[in-house]
């Protein structure tokens, strides 16, 4: 009769258990939560063995989990149950010494293949150097095939508006903390399909083209995560870490990441873009950005106050707004609305030099900023947020 019943427990937790597993799995599939296959040879390698892991070790826990359910219920202390004794068995001893012994070198194996094809990154064509700052990233051009002097560099700074990420103003300048009654009145923006991932100037490789990355970075510790890739390399300042991929021919388009390390506040502000162009397309590319790079700064001076808000705008909204507010209210940096620096017209020159040789925690900007944008975006200093001093600074005073 108790066996009987134990028959259909066990038969009706197994069919619980056989379901729910197809309904897990399926649920995976639709909703995305599995480890992503990605683009590459590479990244396949890595779904592929991260599904061999998984089985092996949901195979694992399920028996044992299993055995100390059964046993619990099959031996409990009501059935008054005689120990079993197979003290100094050999053969069950050889077996569960040799088994694991077994499971552990199938899975080291194929996982020291892949580790190591990651790590190979011999024969590259395009060499690229990311740097990781707080908080966006650079990229340099080192070589690409038998150009050792590419001379390419440039920032890559967060996209989406500041308003969709909808950070408050405060009422006691407090930012961007507070509680849900001090955000009574900011209205819900509609979001970008790329919300938090398109940034200004993205990342550009070749399909077809083995690619090395030196990756660094100049501050803190950030981490290159380009998933779809399968790269996920610490930037640590002072270090060069290398990583590769080889995006197949077939795979153009633009791929996102971010930012994997904790960097500090804005660490989820420094997405990672990258747009795969075909061969014939980044060779095209990568030449009108040579000739763009030797032509050196465009110093063209501004024809009107408007013309240098207009950039500085722009400008203002990619390189400062994640410290200095929207609204020149301040947060993490000074705060620029009022300030004494701004409002007055014979410190022009501080202000200039604030911005290209950097003070305390303000980094310098002479490398991420033109001299045209410099000026714009301290006209725009000048003139917005209240400020209305009416200077224009032009490319020239910044240039000198
Ligand atoms: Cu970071």
């Amino acid at each position: 009769m108790q066996s009987t019943l134990f028959r259909r427990v066990t038969a009706a937790l197994t069919l619980l258990l056989v379901s729910g597993v197809s309904v897990a799995s399926d649920w995976a599939e639709r909703s995305n939560v599995n480890l992503r296959p990605g683009v590459t040879n590479i990244s396949q390698d890595v779904f592929d063995l991260h599904m061999v892991i998984l089985w092996i070790v949901s195979l694992i826990g399920l028996l044992v989990f299993g055995l100390i359910m059964y046993s619990a219920v099959a031996h409990r202390r009501s059935k008054r149950p005689q120990a079993a004794d197979f003290h100094e068995n050999v053969f069950l001893e050889v077996f569960w010494t040799v088994l694991p012994f077994i499971i552990l070198i199938g899975m080291a194996v194929p996982a020291t293949r892949v580790l190591i094809a990651m790590d190979d990154s011999s024969d590259a064509e395009l060499t690229v150097k990311v740097t990781g700052y707080r908080w966006n990233w650079s990229y340099e051009y080192l070589s690409y095939q038998d150009d050792n002097d590419v001379g390419i560099f440039y920032f890559s700074n967060l996209k989406t508006p500041a308003e969709q990420y909808n950070r408050p103003i405060l009422k006691d300048g407090l930012f961007p903390y507070g509680t849900a009654a001090d955000r009574v009145g900011v209205e819900p923006v509609e979001k970008d399909a790329n919300y938090m991932l398109a940034v200004d100037k993205p990342l550009v490789i070749p399909a077809g083209v083995k690619v090395r990355f030196l990756v660094t970075a100049d501050d803190v510790i950030h981490s290159f995560f380009m998933p779809d890739f399968a790269i996920k390399k610490d930037a640590i300042p002072g270090f060069v870490n290398e990583a590769w991929t080889l995006v197949p021919e077939d795979a153009t388009g633009t791929y996102y990441g971010q930012c994997a390390e904790l960097c500090g506040k804005n660490h989820a502000f420094m997405p990672i873009e990258v747009r795969v162009l075909a061969q014939n397309e980044f060779d095209s590319w990568i030449a009108e950005e040579k000739e763009k790079a030797a032509s050196g700064p465009d110093l063209t001076p501004f024809s009107s106050l408007e013309s240098a808000m207009e950039l500085g705008q722009q400008k203002y909204a990619a390189a400062c707004v994640l410290c200095h507010g929207a609204e020149g209210q301040g947060g993490i940096g000074l705060p620029f609305a009022g300030s004494a620096l701004m409002t007055d017209s014979s410190r022009v020159q501080e202000n200039i030099d604030v911005l290209i040789k950097g003070r305390n925690a303000m980094p310098s900007f002479a490398a991420q900023l033109t001299p045209r944008e410099i000026a714009a975006v301290i006209t725009y200093q000048r003139n917005a947020f209240g400020n209305n001093t009416g200077d224009l600074v032009q490319p020239a005073d910044v240039a000198k």
